[in-house]
């Protein structure tokens, strides 16, 4: 197997098998056969970048349907509009500046700058969600981002200051013509920016279900310096981040156009100590991973034969490895809750559970709930606090498989 990025030798760390299209809900009774594909990953023995040996089409998963929204967690809109204050307080120049995002999903970060009445476009190829950032007066352009459509923006829109991309650069394994598409459409000093889950944290948190079908690449500083230099940018930036379990937002400049920041130099070296990218690490962490199934499997079978009752809590598209590699269906999890209207009254993709509203969860509150959106468990805690005072309990799988409650 060859690496995306450099082509270079790809040696595997983890295999979850045949998985499902982890944002494909299914409606009950569709008799289309569901789509499946080999999840496992690998990483580079040359630029060190980790990634999914096989690739998804983008058709497949990013569509007029695509059912995830940017807006469904409190935190994440507050995220986005500091991120869009950050971005208008310190990247703008010129009197009429612009601001690109890629993913801009329903507008949730590009609304704070349409507001500001600063020049923008958010490039989405997902329909659906592309309409809702319309309606939030956000302007923007249904396509996949890439170097033609980079193009065709500079020629009707200038250069952009800067570009924008959170949890989309790793979702595009064809990243040289995101990188040649960035150096055509920004200004001499404009800088691309994007945040993304980090395999330091990934491997730290055993947080295995940021591996499916859309994330396809797992960047950590190295593999994202190695991958800028080719195309003539530096790493100038890195900002650990806390959102979605742990991230890293990542700058990148033209080469010599600004000096790194300490930041940059002080996570390399601490990503070399700890020997983050090398072979053994990763396949340590394949093996705690398996570990944590076994865990999570014996608790459910062990709660369904005490006849305890437990739902599921976020139809996350991570969840979707958790389910399918558990192989956890409907008889150890009666129902997930989410409060995504696309995903509500269908399946989830391959485990087949049914997904309810909100209002479900309290009608009446299980014994246990299975967090699937551990990585907004703050904020889902804080609203259910009526479920741990009924003596429901929550149960995490990450970093390993532990109660929380009563
Ligand atoms: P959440 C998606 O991943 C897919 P997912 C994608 N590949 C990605 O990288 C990240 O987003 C950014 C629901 N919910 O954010 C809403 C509640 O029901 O963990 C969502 O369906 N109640 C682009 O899907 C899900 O949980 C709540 O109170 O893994 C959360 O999905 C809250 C806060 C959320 O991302
Ligand atoms: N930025 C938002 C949305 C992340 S979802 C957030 O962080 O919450 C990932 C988005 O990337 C989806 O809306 C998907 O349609 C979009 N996407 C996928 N490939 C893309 C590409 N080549 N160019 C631009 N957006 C893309
Ligand atoms: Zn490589």
């Amino acid at each position: 197997m060859e690496c995306r990025v450099c082509s270079g030798k790809l040696h595997g760390f983890a295999d979850f098998g045949r998985q499902p299209l982890s944002d494909h809900f299914v409606l009950p009774g569709d008799p289309a056969p569901e789509f499946f594909f080999h999840l496992a990953v690998g990483v580079c023995e040359d630029c060190s970048m980790a990634q999914l040996l096989e690739e998804v089409p983008r058709e497949r998963m990013f569509h007029e349907s695509y059912p995830y929204l940017s807006s469904g967690s409190a935190v994440m809109r507050e995220h986005f509009e500091g991120v869009a204050k950050r971005l208008l307080a310190t990247e703008l120049t010129g009197p009429d500046p612009f601001v690109v995002e890629l993913g801009c999903n329903d507008g949730t970060m590009l609304k704070t700058v349409a507001d500001a009445g600063v020049r923008h476009l958010g490039v989405e190829p997902s329909g659906g969600v592309a309409d809702l950032a319309a309606a939030r007066g956000v302007r923007v352009r249904k396509d996949f981002f890439e170097a033609g459509v980079a193009a065709a923006v500079r020629a009707a829109d200038g250069p952009a200051d800067v570009i924008y991309a959170a949890n989309t650069l790793c979702h595009i394994p064809y990243v040289d013509s995101i990188l040649s598409g960035a150096d055509a459409l920004l200004r001499p000093g404009g800088v691309l920016v994007f945040e993304d889950p980090y395999l330091g944290d990934i491997v730290t948190r055993r947080s295995f279900d940021q591996i499916y079908d859309e994330h396809f690449y797992f960047f950590c500083a190295a593999s994202v310096r190695a991958m800028a230099r080719r195309h003539g940018f530096e790493l100038v930036d890195v900002e650990r981040l806390p959102v979605h379990g742990g991230e890293v937002r990542y700058t990148l400049a033209r080469r010599g156009a600004r000096t790194p920041t300490p930041a940059v130099a002080a996570l390399l070296a601490e990503e070399e100590a700890r020997g983050l990218t090398e072979l053994a690490t990763l396949r340590d962490f394949a093996a705690r991973v398996a570990a944590n199934r076994d865990d999570l499997v014996a608790l459910l079978t062990g709660l369904r034969d005490q006849g305890a009752r437990v739902y599921g809590y976020g139809a996350t598209a991570k969840s979707a490895t958790v389910l399918n590699y558990c192989g956890i269906g409907p008889d150890l999890v009666a129902f997930v809750c989410d409060t995504t209207p696309a995903k509500q009254g269908r399946l989830t993709p391959g485990s087949h559970i049914p997904v309810r509203g909100p209002e479900a969860f309290a009608d009446p509150y299980p014994d246990y709930a299975l967090l699937l959106a551990w990585n907004h468990a703050e904020e889902i805690m804080a609203k259910e606090t009526a479920f741990r005072e009924a003596g429901g309990r929550w149960i995490l799988y990450v970093p390993e498989v532990h109660l929380v409650g009563a």
